[in-house]
């Protein structure tokens, strides 16, 4: 990545001015950034802010909407982003992946004409093991005449998403935006916290020899990705006439960010274990802003069997199948589908 000094702040008002966001949609991404920045602190701290480990009461683990039990920094990062979001003037309503329902903006505060959905911890399973943990975010628009949003105004296509982002939490704290012009990562400066623009248009390589998915759950997958897999292990020997290598980081925010700099796919497909609920990762918190910001980046998303950002949804915590990456990558998976079904 190459530095520059360019912060967050200023890329934004420069954004505003050719007419790619508005100042109420400057003012969210900004807000966003910034609990972003508090999450960073709160997972350095580690053992030392006393954030490790289960969220919960006489060693009862709270389980959250998604049946999982909440970590102490899921509860905290949720937290931080509701109360950052609240006041602003620029959302009408939020949804996070922790919470049940949706939640309208309070009647004390004035309400804008947005409509933000996050995952405020993805990968929690990573936090007492000190591995990278990200948060993940989607910006739609609040229909026309809506004041107070319900769950039914959120369920809009990932085409209809104005915004999308991730920060991961690593070495680095990286925030990677797209407003529908490109994607960018801004690096945080510790010492000025400020997120400072490292890369502007990111651009996933088109070939690959690198795949991230869970291999313990092979022998649950379909046939198109038993098939499809199955290939690539073959390596140079086989149909794919090259050898191929494996990460999996267990946390998307992560995995998809090693992908977006160096290529490859990320797949967390369907499986006999997840089938009843359509998959495993969600559609409106996890897959739908991941894929626009890999579009953006000339990658491509898809379930498998159609383009992910055009799935209708049909709940705020829908699960689908995900491939996404490198588009020559994720067409030759699409095409193992097309073939078995
Ligand atoms: P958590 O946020 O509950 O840890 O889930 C993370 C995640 O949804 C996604 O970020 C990972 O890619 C995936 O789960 C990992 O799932 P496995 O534990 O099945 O590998
Ligand atoms: P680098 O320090 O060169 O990245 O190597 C790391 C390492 O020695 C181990 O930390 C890691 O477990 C292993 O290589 C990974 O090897 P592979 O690339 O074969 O999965």
């Amino acid at each position: 990545m190459t530095s520059s000094n360019i912060s967050l702040t200023q890329f934004l008002i420069e954004e505003q001015r050719a007419g790619r966001v508005n100042p109420q949609l400057r003012l969210l991404i900004e807000v966003v950034s910034r609990a972003c920045k508090r999450i960073s602190i709160a997972v350095g701290k580690g053992a030392l802010g006393g954030v490790l480990g289960d969220a919960g009461e006489g060693g009862q683990a709270n389980i959250n909407v998604q049946g999982e039990a909440q970590k102490k920094l899921d509860v905290l990062s949720n937290e931080i982003l509701l109360e950052a979001n609240a006041w602003g003037g620029h959302l009408a309503g939020l949804a996070s992946e922790e919470m049940d329902t949706s939640q309208p903006i309070p009647d004390k505060y004035p309400r804008g004409n947005y409509l933000l959905l996050f995952d405020p911890l993805d990968g929690s399973s990573n936090i007492d093991v000190n591995v990278s943990v990200g948060t993940i975010f989607s910006v739609l628009r609040c229909p026309e005449g809506v004041t107070s949003p319900t769950d039914a105004d959120f369920l809009q296509p990932g085409t209809a998403q104005v915004a999308a982002g991730y920060c991961v939490y690593g070495p680095q704290t990286t925030l990677v935006l797209t407003v529908g012009h490109g994607t960018h990562a801004f690096t945080l400066d510790r010492e000025a916290g400020s997120f400072v623009l490292t890369t502007r248009g990111m651009t996933i390589p088109q070939e690959t020899r690198e795949f991230a998915v869970n291999m313990s759950n092979q022998r649950f997958w379909e046939a198109p990705m038993q098939a499809y897999i199955g290939d690539l292990l073959k390596g140079s020997e086989g149909p794919r006439g090259k050898d191929f290598n494996m990460r999996w980081i267990a946390s998307m925010v992560a995995d998809v960010h090693r992908i977006l700099t160096r290529g490859g796919l990320f797949s967390y497909p369907l499986d006999s274990k997840c089938a009843a609920k359509g998959g495993k990762l969600r559609l409106m918190y996890e897959a739908n802003p991941m894929s626009f910001l890999v579009e953006q980046a000339g990658g491509a998303a898809s379930t498998g069997r159609m383009r992910m950002l055009e799935v209708t949804p049909s709940g705020l915590h829908m699960r689908v199948p995900v491939f996404m990456g490198s588009k020559a990558e994720v067409d030759a998976a699409v095409g193992y589908h097309q073939a078995h079904d």
